[in-house]
């Protein structure tokens, strides 16, 4: 009889999807390189169709330089409602696959399969399935889906055979499976981390694996631990399914465009305030944040970060939204300033909380803060820097700080 993993996750993600569902909507388009995005402006591709990737180039990428590398693309306009509705066709497929399902984006999701073989059969026969019915709910959209024991060595293997692929990692070949692997497959290596650990001369996850945690926390700090365990296959964390929240957001629709880093801070403190609030108040301590902005033609950008230690803080949100401002190459004005913190435990299950750390003298005094603030509204409680900056509003006041529900009026 076959043996089964003690732990089955998958990971699904869609192919090149915003461009797939123009194809498939589109029979004209399908078979060529074509662009999504907006063909005027400053605008950036949204994503790259697989026949126009071979051109270098893809998501992010200016579209006046997308446009002189692949000159033949076809450039098409964005639609977000029509992305929308595949996504909600793609979500129910997966929740008919398990009951554990958590979105990660439009287009990817985890599913804790654990004891469903029964069901559908082994990790090959339940990836299969996958796709097969992905495919015909959505009329011919392909994903790409990867199993094995964690969500991160899952995660990595639907990434491995782009597009329409499916990798199966058995948890126990899963370390050796990572091992040739460059160290940007690493969760949580950004360019500056990859540079700190290319200088110690790790090209590879097998030389992360091979290398002590003392070593790797005194040359990079606490993500140092963090990539050894990944690096050994050890991810804890759960597919945190049905019925929990799976982010908390907090998003400001001004009256007047803002471009200036300073204005946009402003927004971003607001929203940090009120979305560690409500995160204490939850349980829920996040994995990661997410700032949003909204350009004048209504496009949503969105630059996400994941921590190595999940946060209730809001200041620790607060520094990360405003650390992704950078990563965001339009110029603005916006119409729209948000954040959101996901990926979401509960307090207790989170085997990564510094509990010793920095967080603990923050977080009694946020709670103590929160607390003032839900008694007495969060009027009277402010920080000195957001009234500062509220005076420093006064003239000429642009700015519509009324939140979305109303509540954070400053
Ligand atoms: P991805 O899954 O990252 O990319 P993709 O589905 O286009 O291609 P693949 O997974 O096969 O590599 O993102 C899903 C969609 O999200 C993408 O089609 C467009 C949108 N998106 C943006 O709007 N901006 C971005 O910077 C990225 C990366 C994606
Ligand atoms: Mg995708």
């Amino acid at each position: 009889m076959e043996r089964f993993w003690p732990k089955t996750i998958a990971h699904a993600d869609m192919d090149a999807f915003y461009a797939a569902v123009e194809q498939l909507d589109n029979p004209e388009l399908r078979g060529k390189p074509i662009l999504v995005g907006s063909p005027f402006g400053r605008g950036v591709v949204l994503t790259a169709s697989y026949e126009a990737r071979p051109f270098g180039v893809g998501s992010a990428m200016p579209m006046a330089k997308a446009r002189r590398k692949c000159p033949n693309a076809l450039i098409v306009p964005p639609r977000m409602e029509r992305y929308q509705e595949v996504s909600q066709t793609i979500m129910s497929v997966f929740q008919d696959f398990s009951p554990d399902v958590e979105p990660l984006s439009l287009d990817e999701a985890f599913l804790d399969m654990s004891g469903s073989e029964q069901i559908f059969g082994g990790p090959q026969s339940i990836g299969q399935k996958l796709k097969d019915a992905i495919r015909q709910a959505t009329g011919g959209l392909t994903a790409s889906v990867g199993l094995s024991g964690t969500k991160y060595v899952a995660k990595v293997a639907s990434a491995y055979q782009k597009p329409n692929g499916l990798t199966i990692v058995p948890p126990d070949d899963a370390m050796a499976w990572l091992a040739p692997l460059p160290v940007s497959r690493l969760w949580g290596a950004g360019p500056k981390n990859q540079k700190r650990l290319h200088d110690i001369a790790m090209n590879t996850i097998g030389d992360v694996a091979n290398s002590t945690p003392e070593f790797l926390s005194e040359k990079l700090g606490n993500v140092g631990l963090h990539f050894y365990a990944l690096s050994h296959a050890q991810d804890p964390r759960h597919v945190s399914g049905r019925g929990a929240a799976k982010s908390i957001g907090s998003e400001h629709t001004l009256s007047r465009d803002v471009y200036k880093k300073e204005d946009i801070e402003i927004h971003l403190r607001s929203s940090a305030d009120q979305i560690g609030r409500r995160l204490k108040r939850k349980n829920y301590l996040a994995h990661g944040v997410r700032t949003k902005l909204k350009t004048r033609d209504f496009q949503l950008l969105t630059r996400q970060h994941r921590l190595n230690n999940p946060t209730d803080i809001a200041d620790t949100l607060y520094n990360v939204a405003v650390g992704l401002l950078k990563e965001f190459d339009h110029p603005g004005p916006f119409r729209l300033v948000g954040m959101a913190a996901y990926d979401l435990v509960k307090q207790e299950e989170s085997p990564q909380m510094d509990l010793f750390g920095q967080g603990t003298r923050h977080r009694k005094l946020e709670t103590a803060i929160d607390q003032l603030a839900e008694r007495f509204g969060t009027n009277v409680v402010q920080r000195a820097e957001s009234l500062l900056s509220r005076t420093k509003q006064v003239v000429p006041p642009t700015l519509d700080f009324l939140d979305k529900d109303g509540q954070d009026k400053t």
